[in-house]
């Protein structure tokens, strides 16, 4: 039975590789950040109490900004496969947090890095790099193409990429970048806009929101289900030698497009919903995303299962039944977290 180590385990990703892995039969061990609020909704239906002696999910407090303690955690493990998910995520938000964003999502893959360095453990290591590391450079993007990046979550993570080509090549080990484009799924972070409008359309579907506020709508994402995204950080690392993939489903959407799609599968005119906010752009923007998978697709064998449609068909109606529970309580009088991203 193998064992795998997850940052990043209460996120999107994370959720859905620790199902995956489960499934394969693999001992999870997953880092978690004490809040004052749970922040395991995504992995609960996967937590057994460790006294359960059919456990096979552990999580331990920690954070990506502490090494010293990664290191331990490493050393006590000694998982097979490392699966680096952790970071701050949001593009928007990284203009805001610059210097943070450059600690966690950037320096927290040195940190593990080193930590395996030191530690002198045998593992395999994923690093989740990013379609946004391609910025300004023009569709398609495959993994020759330069990098451009666009905002400080970009920078990042192009820094994280190349200290992970570092290691491999110092050090030998086995670490790969999966360059993924933008992947979605029922379970995406509320702020993120393929959510933000799949949650604003039900909503107003059912008399609880009357406008939805966005941004730039012209902008295009290469959207694929997370899901399937997940089955190719576990494919580079079953493979022989290590390498960096581009991962995409290879199609691009405008946001409006993305818009226009949802409002009319409910039936709804978007123009009467949708209103432009200025807070929501961003000093520089991504415009157009499309990758080439290509080379995952002939080395990994990678075939995605979800195609753009379904995914969007997914979300909604994942959102719908959201909704509909969120009614209920509030026409028996409940208060709900009404707050929109
Ligand atoms: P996500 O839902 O935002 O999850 C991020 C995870 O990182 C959460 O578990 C979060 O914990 C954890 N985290 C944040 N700061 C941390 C810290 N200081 N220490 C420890 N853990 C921390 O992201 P995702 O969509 O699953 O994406 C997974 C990874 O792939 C990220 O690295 C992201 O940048 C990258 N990526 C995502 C996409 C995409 O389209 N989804 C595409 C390319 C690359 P909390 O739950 O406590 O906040
Ligand atoms: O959903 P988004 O916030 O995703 P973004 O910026 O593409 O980043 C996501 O994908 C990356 C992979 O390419 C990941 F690395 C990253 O971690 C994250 O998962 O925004 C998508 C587009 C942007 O062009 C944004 O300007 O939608 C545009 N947008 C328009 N209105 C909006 C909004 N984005 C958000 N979040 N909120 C809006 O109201």
């Amino acid at each position: 039975m193998k064992t795998a180590f997850i940052t990043g385990i209460t996120g999107q990703d994370g959720s859905y590789l620790a199902e995956l892995l489960l499934d394969k039969g693999y001992t999870v061990h997953g880092l978690i950040r004490r809040a004052s609020t749970f922040n395991t909704d995504r992995i609960d239906h996967l937590y057994r109490d460790f006294h359960d002696p059919e456990a096979r999910v552990y999580l331990h407090y920690g954070d990506l900004s502490v090494s010293g303690q990664l290191t331990d955690l490493l050393h006590g493990i000694k998982p097979d496969e490392i699966y680096h998910l952790g970071a701050q995520s949001h593009v928007r938000v990284s203009f805001d947090m610059p210097e943070y964003t450059g600690d966690i999502t950037g320096l927290g893959t040195l940190r593990l890095l080193e930590a395996i360095r030191r530690t002198g453990i045998k593992t395999r290591f994923y690093q989740a790099s990013s379609s946004e590391m391609f910025g300004a450079a023009p569709p398609p993007q495959s993994e020759r193409t330069p990098f451009q990046p666009q905002s400080p979550y970009a920078a990042a993570k192009v820094y994280a990429y190349y200290i992970v080509k570092n290691y491999r090549e110092a050090y030998n080990l086995f670490a790969c970048n999966g360059i993924l484009f933008n992947h979605e799924s029922p379970r995406r972070g509320e702020t993120f806009v393929t959510r933000k409008i799949t949650r604003a359309a039900t909503r107003i579907m059912l008399g609880m929101q009357e406008k939805l506020y966005l941004g730039n709508m012209e902008a295009k994402r290469d959207w694929g289900f997370a899901g399937d995204y997940v089955e190719a950080q576990w494919l580079m690392l079953q493979q022989d030698s290590p390498d960096d993939f581009v991962i995409a489903l290879g199609e691009t959407h405008s946001v409006r497009e993305f818009v226009e799609k949802v409002f009319q599968k409910l039936d709804m005119d978007y123009k009467e919903h949708v209103e432009i906010d200025p807070k929501y752009f961003r000093p520089t923007e991504v415009d157009v995303l499309l990758g080439d998978s290509s080379k995952a697709r002939k080395i990994l064998g990678w075939n995605p299962k979800v195609s753009f449609d379904r995914l969007v068909d997914m979300m909604i109606k994942a959102d719908m039944e959201l909704a509909k529970k969120e009614k209920t309580l509030l026409d028996a009088g409940h208060n709900i977290n009404g707050r929109i991203a």
